[in-house]
Order: structure tokens, then C-alpha cells, then sequence
């Protein structure tokens, strides 16, 4: 009867693995959701660090939405956005920007980027 052997994972790559978990938890930590419901962003207003990236839930039912922001600084456009689909949108300059919905007028988001 020979012994199991019980499979060891080498200490290089769980350190490295430990590594790559925690900036994912941290990355996951500093990406505000923002969920878009009875045609509106909620919450209305969001910070993100610079380079950070917020996250859209369209779960509104059966509506569309269409993310899209324009600014001299940056600029963005989601196309259209189906019911329970999930948009992350990155924002790479500082500064704030008023994310609007090319569906529903009304809805609006501000952005703050530090
Ligand atoms: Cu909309």
C-alpha cells in the first residue's frame, strides 16, 4: 500500500494568488453599483478614485436604457442597454460628470471622480 499524496500547492503561486484575491476584493470594494429601477439611477450621485469604474444594473423590468456621457474631458456611450444587463464603465480623468440615459431624459447620475 503506497501513501496518498496529498497535492500541496507550491508557496510562490498561493502568494501570488493571495495577491491577485485581494486587489480584486479590492478593486470589487471601490466599483459602486448603481442600479437604473423605475427609470432612475439609484443612487443619483457616486464617487470613484480616478481609473475606478462604476456599475450599471439595468433591473427595470423589461425597459431599455442607454448609458452615455459627454464632457470636453471624457466621454462615453453604452449602446443600447437590455433588461439585466450589467455595464461597467470605467472613468479615467478626475472630475464630475452627469451620466444621462439616451432613453429616458429624466434620469440623470452624477459621477465625482477623485
Ligand atoms: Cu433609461
Amino acid at each position: 500500500m503506497t501513501a496518498r499524496r496529498r497535492p500541496r500547492l507550491c508557496p510562490a503561486l498561493g502568494g501570488a494568488l493571495t495577491l491577485v484575491l485581494g486587489a480584486w476584493a479590492a478593486w470589487a470594494a471601490d466599483t459602486p453599483t448603481v442600479t437604473q429601477a423605475n427609470r432612475k439611477f439609484q443612487p443619483q450621485q457616486v464617487e470613484v478614485a480616478r481609473g475606478g469604474a462604476v456599475r450599471f444594473v439595468n433591473d427595470d423590468g423589461q425597459l431599455l436604457h442607454h448609458l452615455y456621457s459627454t464632457s470636453p474631458a471624457f466621454s462615453f456611450d453604452s449602446g443600447e442597454q437590455e433588461p439585466g444587463r450589467i455595464v461597467e464603465e470605467r472613468f479615467p480623468v478626475a472630475g464630475t460628470f452627469t451620466v444621462l440615459c439616451g432613453i429616458h431624459p429624466k434620469m440623470r447620475l452624477v459621477v465625482t471622480v477623485r
